[in-house]
């Protein structure tokens, strides 16, 4: 069962920033990156990334940011060209007009413009690193991070027979990862869910995800998942259904805890609320961004209910931003923040290496990365620039 998180006092205000500055070019880079494995989950199997990158320019400096829109919409409505079509089209237009701007103006831009928050997450990252770079202060601190390395989980895909699932937490496990998570669809759930417990017993951090392949008729059949102790059931039921959630929860010994349904601080509140979830999965992708995402750690943090830190399978930009974001006092469980070679045999940034199941928070300028140009050249499939009119 999950620890149940102290009270923890919100984190106050908006954030001091670093300076204004200036963009006078953005690259827009694609990038095709092979998975170390195919990713199964409820809805597709990933075999590579085709990440968008961001590259800004300006003020004597550049910041990164990455979108986590995967090719397909099948995990949100997003999708990386769409992604890079708003950008290019309806969101670079509205910040590179004004002279300069801090990231916290460059979200309030935005938001004019309903939905697409993976791709304005993608920008608002980017210049969190060129503005916190030209202050020399780190993301985590921005934030208000009070750890200096994060505990790690993993996300284990769906496999074709419970051996091989066996076979891949086994292969995690000795790695050191501290939480499992174990994506599940009707059909294999208990089965698969029983066979690990059994194998690995009841003191590993157990957790399952099913990215909204359930419906509220399934109830009696999630409620057998009860017995296995599980930390959360992430996300079963599709992200329209707030209400249908509160239902199932009061079915459900295991807590549930909402990823796709939790789209801003607003939703948290009310989903916290009409008791939809007792733990909450931040994105930033899929909020916003880094800022958007804070707020919703400190409305849960407000209301005592307990956050981790979910991945979109990002290269080293995005891992960077996502360590520093789980350093916040309120992620008080695991996240599925894995290092590099889980995903990537070579990452765009220096790889990401779990130290005793945890990884380090960067603490150099902006998100506290180099990314090695010569390896992004290399996995370029295309390059947009956007200059400043
Ligand atoms: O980054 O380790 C990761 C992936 C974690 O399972 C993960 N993400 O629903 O939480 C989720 C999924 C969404 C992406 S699946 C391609
Ligand atoms: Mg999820």
């Amino acid at each position: 069962m999950p620890r149940t998180a102290a009270p923890v006092s919100p984190t106050a205000g908006p954030v001091p920033g670093g300076p204004r500055m200036r963009v006078d070019a953005v690259e827009l880079v694609r990038i095709a990156m092979p998975l170390v494995s195919p990713f199964r989950t409820s809805f597709g199997v990933q075999t590579d990334r085709d990440v968008l990158l961001v590259h800004l320019l300006g003020d004597g400096g550049e910041g990164w940011g990455e979108c986590v829109a995967m090719s397909e919409p099948g995990y949100s409505s997003e999708y990386t060209e769409a992604a890079q079509q708003v950008i290019e089209g309806h969101l670079l237009p509205r910040i590179l007009a004004p002279d300069r701007l801090t990231a916290a103006e460059v979200e309030a831009l935005m938001a004019p413009v309903r939905g697409h928050r993976m791709a304005k997450a993608a920008l608002e990252m980017a210049w969190l690193d060129l503005e916190l770079r030209a202050a020399g202060r780190s993301l985590a601190d921005y934030l208000g991070a009070v750890r200096a390395e994060v505990d790690c989980g993993v996300s284990v895909g769906m496999t074709d027979t419970s051996e091989q699932l066996l076979e891949t937490v086994r292969g995690y496990l000795e790695a050191g990862y501290r939480r499992i998570k174990l994506k599940i669809e009707p059909g294999t759930d208990v089965d698969r869910v029983r066979a690990v417990r059994e194998r690995f017993g009841p003191d590993v951090l157990l957790q399952v995800d099913a990215n909204a392949a359930y419906s509220l008729e399934d109830a009696d059949h999630l409620a057998r998942l009860d017995e296995f102790g599980l930390v959360l059931i992430e996300q079963p039921l599709p992200e329209e259904q707030l209400l249908g959630h509160a239902k199932l929860a009061r079915r459900l010994a295991t807590p549930i805890c909402l990823d796709e349904s939790i789209t801003s601080a607003a939703v948290a509140a009310e989903a916290i609320e009409m008791g939809a979830c007792r733990i909450v999965n931040i994105k930033a992708g899929r909020v916003g961004g880094y800022l958007e995402a804070r707020r919703i750690h400190d409305v849960c943090a407000a209301r005592a209910v307990p956050v981790w830190c979910g991945g979109m399978l990002e290269t080293g930009i995005g891992r960077a931003a996502n360590v520093a974001l789980a350093a916040l006092p309120n992620f008080t469980l695991p996240g599925d923040t894995s290092a590099s070679d889980r995903y990537f045999h070579q990452d765009i940034t220096e790889p990401f290496v779990l130290h005793d199941g945890r990884l380090r928070v960067p603490t150099g300028p902006g998100l506290g990365v180099e990314v090695q140009r010569d390896v992004v050249d290399s996995l370029t499939t295309r390059s947009t620039v956007v200059r400043r009119r």
